[in-house]
């Protein structure tokens, strides 16, 4: 039995509720110990010796090494006290906060035991639910559609469609957005995620002179009052891009700091290192290496006060729904906690999405983020689809990976994309291949989690990295492949199903295909995906499936096996 491998931590992600009376006991294991039958032994901690539970742990994820149990309690005592039982080859063996032992004396009391001592309802972790089965639309908004002809242009300097650089001007706007929400309604998308639009002379507006004016090129503050009002109406939340981290050289107080040096009462709103910022030097603190986006003191309370007085702003006087926090990971934890207490006091189920491109635990405890953009998502299935440098168990221990970094409620909340305007197109990752497009929509689609659509997948739209992920939308519709759009609108059209809204997720390989098992009690939904050179044949004759939902290069032979060609995939139900 492998000793190290074992792992368990109390109030953390191997133990969390889920409800008033309700919690997940999470152990870890290593795989070579399959042979193994964990059992979890339990009571309330003040009247242990009289009464005790065993129940059953099954394993719930599985990775290259470690098989994670999992088990999901209901409890009428909420003051609980618990250790493993460990069953292998005949012996018996207990884990508790003293690691293994042979045997144990329930007489002796439990000063070993883990314990989770109360279940308080304020700490349960606050959820955004209509992030479970959101489906976002993510807009770069220069380059989606210009609607407003009456604005001044004379910032334009690229045809729409002319290939993209770096200080191109498209003219998309927010009154193009307007225009086009029926499209997008059709789609099938429930919210957009719009990079900025603050008044900034970029074309992404990254860099943000006054936070409290739409960029005249995009619009007014109406129009982004009209927008987020129609789009609310059709159903779409409006999620807008805060970038805290920095700001443009030419806000009115970087331009006083470099005016009078330390005299200038905006002095500490930055980082200084010298009586002046000297913008060729750079002995300032900026992102990456950008001069002209020097970074915020967001430990400085009139810093803090300043950018939280802007996310309230939009939130109460626009009805926006939730911010996505540029750079969010080099921006302290306290901060977020300060954002986070105003912004759900304005608004409780305004959604906060990180963009922390790695392991983002600990901002997503429930007092800074609601979610992330979930890059780790995104880079698994460049693995898996683009690189093929996963077969489909090495892409199913990925994904169960990624998915025990966090609580369960926070798996649910992700923000899940294949792309963005900072990478590469998925559709040119894999070659411009439809078939691997359409199965990783699948797999993000039914995924746990919110799925985020970059504007133009539905299109085969192309693109390298920035600034060639930005190319203007085709609106063209011959150029369109129009079966590919009614199979993502099949796709999009599931997601309000229970067994992907609510349902758990197990995430397996069944033979050569990637398995993704969605389920609430009494009904469950599989995904298999192919990307094997050949077609593969799964017989389901355990669940009561029936028909394919949606598919691609897959059929369903009565009564139960389907067969999916390769690079397609299937998404397979029982009876309504
Ligand atoms: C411009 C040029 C680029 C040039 C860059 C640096 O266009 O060609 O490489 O300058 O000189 C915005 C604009 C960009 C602009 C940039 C600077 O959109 O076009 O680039 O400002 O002016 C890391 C950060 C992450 C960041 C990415 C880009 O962690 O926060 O890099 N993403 C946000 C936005 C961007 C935005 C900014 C930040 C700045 O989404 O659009 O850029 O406000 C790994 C790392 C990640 C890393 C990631 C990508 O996986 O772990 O940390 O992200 O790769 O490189």
């Amino acid at each position: 039995m492998n000793e190290y491998a074992m792992l368990h931590i109390p109030d953390s992600r191997y133990c969390f509720p889920i409800g008033e009376k309700e919690l997940v006991i999470r152990f870890r294991m290593a795989k070579e110990d399959e042979e193994t039958k964990v059992f979890l032994i339990y009571a309330c901690k003040y009247n242990f010796q009289e009464k005790q539970e065993s129940a059953v742990m099954h394993v719930g994820y599985s990775d290259r090494i470690y098989n994670y149990y999992e088990i999901k309690l209901q409890l009428e005592d909420v003051r609980l006290a618990y250790i493993f039982r460990i069953e292998q080859n005949g012996k018996v063996y207990y884990f508790s906060e003293d690691g293994i032992t042979d045997t144990y004396n329930f007489k002796e009391g439990f000063y070993n035991f883990f314990q989770m001592p109360y279940i308080n309802k304020n700490d349960l972790l606050p959820t955004v639910d209509w992030m479970k089965d959101a489906i976002f639309y993510q807009i770069f908004v220069d380059r989606f559609f210009m609607e407003d002809i009456k604005k001044d242009c004379s910032y334009i300097n690229m045809k729409w469609n002319d290939k993209p650089f770096a200080k191109g001007f498209a003219g998309g706007d927010l009154k193009g957005i307007i225009r086009k929400l029926d499209y997008i309604k059709e789609l099938g998308i429930t919210a957009l995620y719009l990079t900025p639009i603050f008044l900034s002379v970029s074309n992404h507006k990254y860099d943000i002179i006054n936070y409290m004016q739409v960029d005249p090129q995009f619009g007014t503050e109406e129009d982004l009052k009209e927008l987020v009002r129609l789009a609310h109406r059709k159903g779409i939340r409006v999620v807008l891009d805060a970038v805290f981290n920095h700001c443009s050289m030419e806000t009115e107080q970087f331009q006083d700091v470099l005016a009078k040096g330390r005299e200038s009462e905006y002095y500490d709103w930055f980082l200084i290192d010298g009586d002046y910022p000297d913008t060729e030097k750079i002995n300032y603190e900026c992102f990456a290496s950008c001069n002209y986006m020097p970074k915020l003191n967001t430990a400085n309370k009139q810093v803090q006060e300043f950018l939280i007085r802007i996310a309230v702003y939009w939130i109460k006087e626009y009805e926006i729904d939730g911010w996505r926090l540029d750079v969010s990971d080099e921006i302290s934890h306290e901060f977020w906690r300060t954002f986070r207490k105003a912004v759900k006091e304005t608004k409780p189920e305004a959604v906060i999405i990180g963009e922390n491109w790695h392991d983002a635990y600990p901002y997503l405890m429930g007092d800074q983020y609601d979610s992330i953009m979930n890059y780790a998502f995104t880079k698994a299935c460049l693995d898996y689809f683009a690189r093929e440098n996963f077969d489909a168990e090495q892409m199913a221990w990925k994904l169960n990976a990624n998915l025990m970094r966090n609580l369960e409620q926070v798996n649910r909340m992700m923000l899940n994309l294949l792309d963005s305007h900072d990478t590469h197109r998925f559709f040119t990752e894999v070659g411009k291949n439809k078939d691997k497009l359409l199965a990783a929509l699948a797999l993000e689609i039914i995924f746990i989690g919110a799925a985020c659509i970059y504007y133009g997948t539905e299109i085969c739209l192309e693109g390298g990295y920035d600034p060639d992920s930005r190319r203007c939308f085709d609106w063209e519709e011959r150029s369109w492949d129009a079966g590919l759009m009614e199979k993502v609108k099949e796709l999009t059209g599931l997601r309000k199903r229970p067994e992907i809204a609510q349902g758990d997720i197990r995430v397996t390989a069944q033979g050569k295909m990637l398995l993704v098992e969605r389920g609430i009690p009494g009904k469950k939904l599989r995904l298999l995906i192919n990307m094997t050179e050949e077609a593969q044949t799964e017989h389901m004759e355990d669940g009561g499936f029936v028909k394919l939902l949606c598919g691609n290069r897959a059929r369903f032979e009565a009564p139960a096996a389907v067969t999916v060609e390769q690079r397609g995939f299937a998404v397979i139900g029982m009876e309504d």
